[in-house]
């Protein structure tokens, strides 16, 4: 078996696929060993189609020949497998290191099935503890957003790509916020999304149904229902 913890989770998930599917392609270095796998799979005659969370996903399925889907084509997705940057023992989550956090939530939220696939360093207790939340927000108004994010303990810094601000796919700013451990993940996501010119936070609460770990040994199944 690969050694790689996250090629093992991803190589575990695709497991899930069933021909004829529509299937929503995540973004980050683990959701990449998946579109590995996938066009692999497709290669091979699985017949899916997928819709992709980012152009850089876009980018790298067309390469690997998996036929692509708009999110507007679609009524349903029937399964998303995607990386996450931090979870917790409820499944919830911390996303958008990549900056794709706006995409990857909604076609999670139009997926009747969402597969998280990560490492082990990824599961933390409580989220916070690793990584700043990304909170995606228009350019034109990112200063009074910054501003809205530190009075509640956010600590905005505004990501940077070189010497200019980081562009999302939707031609938005990142802002990460550094709160520390969130203590109710679920009451700061409803603060955040009620802030002006917030498009989306990074926090997914409720959306992970299954969640699958790769160690250097073993590779994991966890499902919420059962969590
Ligand atoms: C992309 O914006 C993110 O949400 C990724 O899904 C997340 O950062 C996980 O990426 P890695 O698999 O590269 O850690």
């Amino acid at each position: 078996m690969n050694g790689n913890p996250k090629m093992r989770a991803a190589e575990r998930a695709v497991e899930f696929i069933k021909p004829g599917q529509i299937v929503g392609l995540g973004t980050g270095s683990t959701a990449a060993y998946v579109l590995e796998a996938l066009g692999r799979m497709v290669r091979e005659g699985l017949e899916i189609r997928g819709v992709p969370t980012s152009r850089g996903s876009e980018t790298v399925a067309l390469r690997l020949g998996i036929p692509l889907l708009n999110l507007n084509d679609v009524a349903r997705i029937d399964l998303t497998i995607d990386g996450a940057d931090e979870i917790d023992g409820d499944f919830n989550m911390i996303k958008g290191g990549g900056g794709a956090l706006t995409r990857e939530k909604l076609v999670a939220l139009a997926s009747d099935r969402r597969v998280i696939v990560v490492d082990s360093s990824k599961l933390v207790s409580p989220l916070g503890t690793t990584r700043p939340l990304p909170v995606e927000v228009l350019p034109f108004s990112w200063s009074m957003s910054a501003g809205l994010l530190k009075e509640i303990g956010g600590g905005p810094v505004l990501r940077i790509d070189g010497e200019r601000p980081f562009v999302t796919d939707n031609s938005n700013y990142i802002l990460d916020c550094h709160f520390g451990p969130i203590s109710d993940p679920p009451s700061l996501e409803r603060r955040i999304k009620q802030m002006p010119g917030v498009i989306e936070s990074g926090l997914f609460i409720g959306i992970a149904d299954t969640v699958i770990v790769g160690d250097e040994t073993e590779v994991r199944v966890l499902n919420r229902n059962a969590a």
